[in-house]
């Protein structure tokens, strides 16, 4: 999964890819607009890690989340073309809103505004493409149903609401992704905070702007974090607990994204992969095994499930199937967190 980094310059973009990433890209102001770093985490699953013991595969796959820092997220002037283009291509967006002061920047931070800003922006970055492929299609007389659907879409940005909103079915879910639409992407959003005030709750103007559009909040301090990134495991504990927090920044930052992007993950194991993969929440067992390969998803027979901990604690798929553990499933189940799937396929 590709998550982009976005904000308002100054907000701490790099400074938070770093916390995440333990990279050590430069931060402060003269990046290039539009300019992307990228950093790839493993995301930790001890369930997975049990899976491996079991197996001892010859080779272990965490899920992944691509991390792209965009700089330069805009101004007062709008989103630069350089940054849309970068956004256009993320699977996710995530807006970090500057909560702290910025001695490199005249105004204080004022999130909530950031926030409505950048909402704003991506509204009309989707209003100018559907506006244009509308103009397309009435002149070459296209499809009766992509123009209403695009009319349906216009309408809905107008009366401002994000696409993700609009109610769609599948094939029209298709075909308007294939315009890139900024404000049909999950959007994330992380507050980054002074150090003293990450156990603060979120200034109340904000969370009700963020509740008012569906959009969950993870609060960070993204410099200290980023320090503490590169410690050592050990040291990195130690810190925590000073600074009242359970967990890195990573780790809370990862469950937000999993929750609000509303995926579960499901595993595919055997001697040769122990794999996790993050599916989407209610995906059906043909959608899940097209994550895996499309031809798994075409020709899909039937899938073999086992709750992880039930073969894990019995040691094996044939116990399992002894044991009455091993269930199998139509192409109507809808996986759950934790299943343990073999497909069955044909094609
Ligand atoms: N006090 C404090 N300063 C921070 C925090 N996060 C970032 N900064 C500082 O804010 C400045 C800007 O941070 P960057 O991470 O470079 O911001 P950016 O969003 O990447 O900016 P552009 O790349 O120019 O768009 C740097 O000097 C950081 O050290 C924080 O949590 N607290
Ligand atoms: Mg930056």
């Amino acid at each position: 999964m590709k998550i982009g980094l976005v904000g308002l310059p100054g907000s701490g973009k790099t400074t938070v890819f770093n916390a995440l990433t333990g990279l050590a890209a430069d931060t402060g102001p003269g990046a290039r607009p539009g300019r992307v770093n990228l950093g790839v985490v493993k995301v930790p699953d001890g369930r997975l890690d049990r899976f491996a013991e079991l197996y001892s595969p010859k080779k272990t796959t965490y899920a992944e989340i691509s991390f792209c820092d965009i700089a330069g997220g805009g101004s007062a002037r709008g989103l630069d073309r350089e940054v849309l283009t970068s956004m256009r291509e993320m699977e996710a967006l995530c807006q970090v809103l500057r909560g702290f002061s910025n001695p490199a920047l005249p105004d204080p931070a004022h999130p909530r505004q950031e926030l409505e800003d950048l909402l704003a922006e991506l509204l009309l970055a989707d209003l100018e493409i559907i506006e244009r492929r509308i103009i397309r299609l009435q002149k070459e007389r296209g499809e009766p149903q992509d123009l209403a659907l695009l009319l349906r879409a216009q309408a809905h940005l107008e009366a401002e609401q994000p696409l993700r909103t609009l109610e769609t079915n599948d094939a029209e879910r298709r075909s308007l992704r294939g315009y890139h639409l900024l404000s049909s992407k999950p959007l994330l959003l992380v507050l980054n905070v002074e150090e003293g005030e990450v156990a603060e709750p979120v200034p109340e103007a904000l969370a009700a702007a963020a509740a008012a559009a569906g959009l969950g909040i993870v609060v960070l301090s993204a410099r200290i974090e980023m320090d503490i990134a590169q410690m050592d495991t050990e040291e990195q504990a130690e810190f925590y607990a000073a600074l009242g927090l359970g967990e890195s920044a990573q780790t809370r930052f990862i469950q937000g994204a999993f929750d609000l992007l509303d995926l579960i993950t499901m595993f595919t194991v055997g001697p040769d992969e122990c794999r996790a993969w993050p599916i989407r929440r209610g995906s059906t067992a043909p959608r899940a095994a097209g994550k895996i390969h499309s031809d798994i998803e075409r020709g899909f027979i039937r899938a073999e499930v086992i709750h992880w901990r039930d073969h894990v604690e019995l040691g094996s798929e044939s116990k399992c199937r002894e044991a009455g553990k091993l269930r199998v499933e139509g192409r109507d189940y809808v996986v759950q967190d934790g299943d343990d799937v073999h497909f069955r396929f044909n094609v």
